[in-house]
């Protein structure tokens, strides 16, 4: 089922640890959806893109298929469906998202004599995720059984079997609570914006590389702060030395305030008390920090 209508597709996750922050980062693109009665559809109202929600598994096949021109995703589920796939068209990544970061990782148990990977050789490690692990143990050059199983991954080697372990991990508790050690990371992993491989119209083709960019501008504000304050222009190098700015410096002439100026300036790091207070004993007065909610080169 391609999707030939105008409207644009986009594939995210519809229950789980994706989905709240997936449709958060497109209501920020300026997305507004209403639900549809079976709560598998959200109706763009305000630009023709629908949401499909969905399990996260099937997004990179939906992409392939050419059901939905767009996917959130995690980084892990693309790429180990392209390497399963064994094709080099399978959905590409366009944007990494900056949530639902994780790690693939070997773990083992935690009175095991295992000591490095190496001494993996000729062991059986349980994962869901067999393409990821293949390709880490063949250009790590260890030759080790891949026991495929598809939930409880952490239980197995309790269960007697398998040795091993290769699984997602983001704080390590569940390894803990299951008396593992990690050993090696495999994979790292967060959700990512990816695009159907296949050609698009070109009114689609605009659509979707006006979203990314939209979506890229929300991104690309997180942690950056507007500094804005007044200052004698004669102090403007020293308090331009101390500021920790992204880019040059707005500076802004006043009306009748000849000897004087305004500031404007993007930082990435975070502006303390101690900084304002400092530009402060340098003459600089109404200092203001403001979030950046979003921004457009
Ligand atoms: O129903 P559906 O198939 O859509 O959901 P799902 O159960 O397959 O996915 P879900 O919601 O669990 O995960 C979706 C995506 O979130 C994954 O594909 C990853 O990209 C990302 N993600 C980030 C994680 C984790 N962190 C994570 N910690 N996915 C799973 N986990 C699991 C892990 O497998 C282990 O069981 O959480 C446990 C470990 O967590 P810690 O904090 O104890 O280390
Ligand atoms: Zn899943």
């Amino acid at each position: 089922m391609s999707n030939a209508t105008d409207r644009l597709r986009i594939a995210v996750q519809k229950s789980g640890r994706l989905a709240e922050p997936s449709l958060a980062l497109l209501r920020r693109a300026g997305l507004v959806f209403r639900s549809s009665r079976d709560h598998l559809f959200l109706y763009g109202e305000n630009m023709p893109v629908d949401v499909l929600l969905v399990r996260d598994d099937d997004i990179p096949g939906l992409l392939v298929e050419g059901s939905c021109e767009l996917g959130i995703v995690g980084r892990n589920v693309l790429t180990e469906q392209r390497l399963a796939a064994a094709d080099s068209g399978g959905a590409a990544e366009l944007l990494s998202l900056g949530f639902g970061g994780c790690r693939l990782a070997i773990a083992v148990p935690q009175g095991s004599a295992i000591g490095e990977p190496a001494d993996l050789a000729g062991l059986r490690i349980a994962t869901s995720y067999p393409a990821l692990l293949a390709d880490w143990l063949r250009e790590n050059g260890v030759s080790a059984d891949i026991v495929v199983l598809n939930g409880s991954v952490e239980i197995a080697p309790r269960l007697g079997k398998a040795d091993a372990i290769c699984d997602l991990v983001s704080t390590g508790a569940t390894l803990a609570a299951n008396r593992l050690r990690e050993l090696v990371t495999v994979f790292e992993s967060e959700a990512v914006l990816a695009a159907a491989p296949g050609i698009l119209t070109p009114a689609k083709a605009a659509l979707a590389g006006q979203l990314a960019a939209r979506i890229a501008g929300a991104l690309s504000g997180d942690g950056v702060r507007l500094l804005m304050l007044q200052a004698p222009r004669a102090m403007l190098p020293a308090i331009e030395r101390m500021l920790p700015s992204r880019e040059t410096p707005s500076v802004l002439s006043l009306d009748g305030r000849p000897d004087d100026v305004a500031l404007q300036a993007l930082c990435t790091v975070a502006l303390d008390w101690q900084h304002l207070e400092a530009l402060k004993r340098l003459g600089a007065r109404g200092l203001m920090v403001l979030h950046v909610e979003r921004m457009l080169a």
